[in-house]
């Protein structure tokens, strides 16, 4: 981490600002990317901006990265102008660097991009406000109306098999056999909880291949955090955290925002009587999302959101206890045993939700239409 803290003002420096850097100082709370606030000051009227270096152990290909965002966010902006709305603020937009290019390779080969600081809005790790997850919801359904028509086979797979369950499970068990770290002794109750869903992990994909589930230009990281509400008017505004944007599955856009805004616990609560699906969030959510995609998702795909929701959560928690049988090498921790708390979460959501699996097809039905 020092290295690269020690590369931002280089990284700064490469690209096209006005004015003078001021500071450049540690911003936000993402597991992946690191993140820093640069402000710079012109004629006494400071500017903000994001600089952010890419995690490329994590994301290989960070040229099709930066081209799959540059792709997107320019026909995000032409869709808003079409929508009359605010290009500057309600998608990422890159700056470039003094040589034209959106981004820049520091001297010790990290790899770095800049945005225009989002000004006048929040993200927020847990729903404060149930109107707050309605309007993530809207905006994620918005995501995929407004990039229905974008072409997303042309898009590079930035992480391969990113929501690949059944690929996620073949790592897991290969995680337990070799228990690196040997702790797999110690959590033999969530990896008995894990292999007895094996039969479930591979329906989106087959229905995929039968072609009775579209492909689409999905985010895949829809967790509140990566949404930027308007401190104004309260509305969902921006999404951000575009470097997951692939072919995928809309019912995982809207699961992975449902695993992590409908709990009613933090995503690493050691305190397992705190997590349970929250109904009237999941309701809320569904019918932001609903209303969103204005009509562009098809019923196969609105049948199997509740089963999106599911296969999320039980693929992050597979996700954070592989993690921690191989040594906390993927997800920052700022604990020891914070990825096992992690998934301890997201199996007692996964165990809550088969407890409410009815109630949870009973509120779909009724913003389904
Ligand atoms: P990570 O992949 O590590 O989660 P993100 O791209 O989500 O990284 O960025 C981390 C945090 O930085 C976000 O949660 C948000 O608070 C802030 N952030 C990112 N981009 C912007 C932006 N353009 N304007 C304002 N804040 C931003
Ligand atoms: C990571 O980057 P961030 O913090 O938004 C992860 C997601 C997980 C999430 C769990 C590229 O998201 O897949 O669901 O943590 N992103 C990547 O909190 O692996
Ligand atoms: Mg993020």
């Amino acid at each position: 981490m020092k290295d690269y803290c020690e590369k931002k003002m280089e990284a700064a420096a490469a690209f096209d600002l006005r004015g003078q850097i001021r500071s450049c100082e540690r911003y936000g709370s993402g597991h992946i990317n690191d993140t820093f606030l640069l402000v710079c000051g012109e004629e006494g009227e400071d500017r903000r901006y994001i600089l952010q270096r890419m995690n490329h152990q994590v994301f290989r290909d960070i040229p099709g990265l930066m081209q799959n965002i540059k792709g997107v966010t320019t026909f995000l902006r032409h869709q808003i102008q079409k929508d009359q709305g605010e290009p500057d603020r309600e998608t990422l937009n890159l700056v470039p660097t003094r040589e034209g290019k959106d981004y820049y390779q520091d001297s010790s080969g990290n790899f770095w991009r800049m945005y225009l600081f989002i000004e006048g809005a929040s993200c927020y790790n847990l729903v404060e406000k149930p109107e707050d997850f309605y309007q993530s919801g809207k905006a994620f359904g918005r995501f995929q109306r407004l990039l229905a028509d974008f072409p997303a086979r042309e898009l590079t797979e930035t992480i391969p098999d990113f929501h690949n369950t059944p690929v996620r499970f073949q790592t897991f068990l290969k995680a337990v056999e070799k228990d690196t770290a040997g702790l797999a002794s110690g959590v033999g109750e969530e990896i008995r909880f894990i292999k007895e869903r094996e039969q479930e992990m591979g329906l989106a994909l087959k229905l995929q291949r039968e072609g009775r589930l579209p492909l689409r230009v999905s985010h895949n990281d829809t967790k509140l955090n990566n949404i930027m509400i308007d401190d104004m008017t309260g509305e969902a505004l921006c999404i951000i955290d575009l470097d997951t944007i692939m072919p995928g599955f809309s019912i995982f856009d809207y699961g992975d925002s449902i695993r992590f805004g409908a709990n009613t616990a933090a995503e690493d609560e050691p305190d397992l009587s705190k997590v349970s699906l929250s109904l009237p969030l999941f309701e809320v959510y569904t019918k932001g999302f609903l209303e969103g995609s204005g009509g562009r998702l098809t019923p196969a795909e609105i049948s199997l959101l509740p089963y999106g929701a599911k296969m999320m959560t039980l693929e992050c928690g597979m996700r954070f206890l592989t993690d921690y049988l191989q040594g906390d090498v993927y997800f920052h921790i700022s604990r020891p045993g914070h990825n096992l708390d992690r998934c301890r979460t997201q199996l007692a959501l996964v165990a809550d939700m088969e407890r409410k699996w009815e109630a949870m097809e009973g509120i779909l039905k009724q913003y389904a239409g």
